[in-house]
């Protein structure tokens, strides 16, 4: 492995922002130790004393602010700053692969602060959004994918999403990825062996014999890409919007879904007019339910904003829970919503069924008041995602868009290799599609990539990642 050293010593703090009880400052790059060397106050351990992966107990000293308020008060006098534990990670034995240097200090949002301005003082500059990440990459301790599943750990929101990118992180997708590439790399490497020996006979029995290896490779691949559908529910959870006439008991149901008092509930018909959006695990996946204005003509202008914002919420939803009044039959206002959502994907609801149920028409019955109806409800829900449940079973989920078009983009240049051999062009031709689908490929895992594709991906990060 070849490790690069990128020049310069980079710094930020790594643990959320306010108070917490511990902080943590990372100092990467070549001259790490150096900058540290500056900042740390140890009467037994000097730096040069420090061994790799050690935790050390010391003091953090130095100029705390760039711009002292009173500037006759600017001496260079360092000052103690923090009690902290320090470690140096000896490269390439790092996350980063170079010199890292973790302070674990007191974690108050003044002295993170203060340290990383002292470290930043003695020399580091403040790290990019996914910079330590990006370093990573580029010395070679993970790959594109492995590097985007830190990022879908940090951001996971339930309990699948965390499990798909720890499997991310540990490479079952790159493995995939590396699996295809190889085949195809060796079904290139025979096509242009044809290239070379062109007699007829041959690339006759040849063609036969490349097309049905090729197509083992875009079945895996499409099988894969298929994941997706699934997937994104995964990593991105589930926008579900609630969605009715006045009064069915939305609100209601949002509450008992979410098994606290969220939103307001009453009689009086129109009393919803903000979005309301709540978060609710089930099946270990992160469902975000919107509640929404009843729709029907309004009554007044500020009703009407609340129905329009009820009409974009559902154009920007998963699916939409159309809640209809179980006990009564079904209105006019009922019918125009029906209509208004036929094409989404929904799931009717009958709420109020402790009163009666006279709709035949509805997926299911509920009781937002009684909790009737509410666990098949969630299973529906459950269900509306996981019709394979990719996860369960032994294969890999894509979910990633990026990865999703990059698949596709693989399938169809290896479907022109197809093609190519159904008209028994030739093996120049096919040699050809089979480098682009392979290109495609590599893009996925960050073999061949470009430093836009790099800023996109690490900008998204968060500043110490
Ligand atoms: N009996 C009964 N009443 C309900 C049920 N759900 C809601 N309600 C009542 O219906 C009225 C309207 O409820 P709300 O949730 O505000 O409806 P929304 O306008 O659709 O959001 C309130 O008086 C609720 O107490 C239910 O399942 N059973
Ligand atoms: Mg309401």
């Amino acid at each position: 492995m070849t490790v690069q050293i990128m020049n310069e010593v980079i710094a930020a703090i790594s643990t959320p922002a306010g108070a917490g009880a511990v902080g943590m400052i990372r100092i990467s790059g070549e001259g790490a130790k150096r900058v540290f060397a500056r900042v740390w106050i140890s009467e037994y351990n000097s730096v040069d004393k420090l061994e790799t992966h050690r935790f050390y107990y010391g003091k953090i000293a130095g100029l705390s602010t760039d711009k002292p308020a009173i500037p006759s008060l600017s001496r260079d006098l360092p000052k103690s700053i923090d009690n902290v534990l320090a470690v140096w990670m000896k490269a390439p034995h790092s996350y980063t692969g170079e010199d890292v240097i973790e302070i674990h200090c007191h974690g108050g949002a003044f002295s993170t602060k203060a340290v990383l301005s002292a470290v930043l003082n003695a020399g580091a500059r403040p790290a990019n959004p996914g910079e330590f990440t990006r370093r990573a990459f580029l010395n070679n301790k993970m790959d594109l994918v492995q590097a985007e599943g830190v990022a879908d750990i940090i951001n996971a929101s339930s309990e699948r999403a965390l499990r798909i990118a720890e499997e991310q992180l540990n490479g079952k997708l790159s493995k995939e990825i590396l699996a295809a590439e190889e085949e195809l790399k060796s079904t290139k490497a025979f096509v242009e062996a044809t290239i070379d020996f062109p007699e007829e006979d041959i690339e006759m029995i040849e063609h036969e014999k490349i097309g049905s290896q090729i197509a083992i490779v875009h079945k895996r691949l499409k099988k894969l890409s298929d994941t997706y559908s699934e997937g994104k529910f995964y990593r991105e959870g589930v926008r579900v919007a609630i969605i009715g006439k006045p009064n069915v008991g939305k609100s209601s149901l949002l509450n008992s879904l979410v098994g606290s008092d969220r939103a307001i509930v009453h009689q009086t018909p129109g009393t919803t007019r903000d979005i309301i959006e709540e978060d609710v695990q089930i099946d270990g996946i992160n469902f975000k339910l919107i509640d929404t204005a009843g729709l029907r003509d309004a009554l007044c202008e500020i009703e009407k904003i609340g129905i329009e914002h009820a009409r974009r919420r559902l154009a920007g939803a998963d699916l939409a829970l159309v809640v209809l009044d179980g006990s009564a039959c079904l209105t006019s206002e009922d019918e125009k919503i029906l209509e208004e959502t036929k094409n989404v994907s929904r799931i009717l609801v009958a709420n109020k069924c402790d009163i009666c149920s006279v709709l035949p028409i509805a997926d299911i019955q509920v009781s937002a008041k009684t909790g009737a109806g509410l666990d098949l409800l969630k299973e529906k829900l459950a269900g509306f995602v996981g019709v394979h449940n990719f996860s369960e079973a032994e294969g890999t989920v894509v979910t990633n868009l990026r990865h999703k078009k990059a698949l596709d983009e693989t399938i169809s240049f290896l479907d022109k290799a197809g093609e190519s051999i159904i008209k028994k062009e030739s093996a120049e031709f096919i040699a050809f599609h089979m480098q682009s689908a392979m290109n495609s490929l590599a893009g996925i895992t960050g073999e061949v990539t470009t430093e836009d594709v790099l800023n996109e991906i690490f900008s998204k990060f968060c500043i110490g990642k």
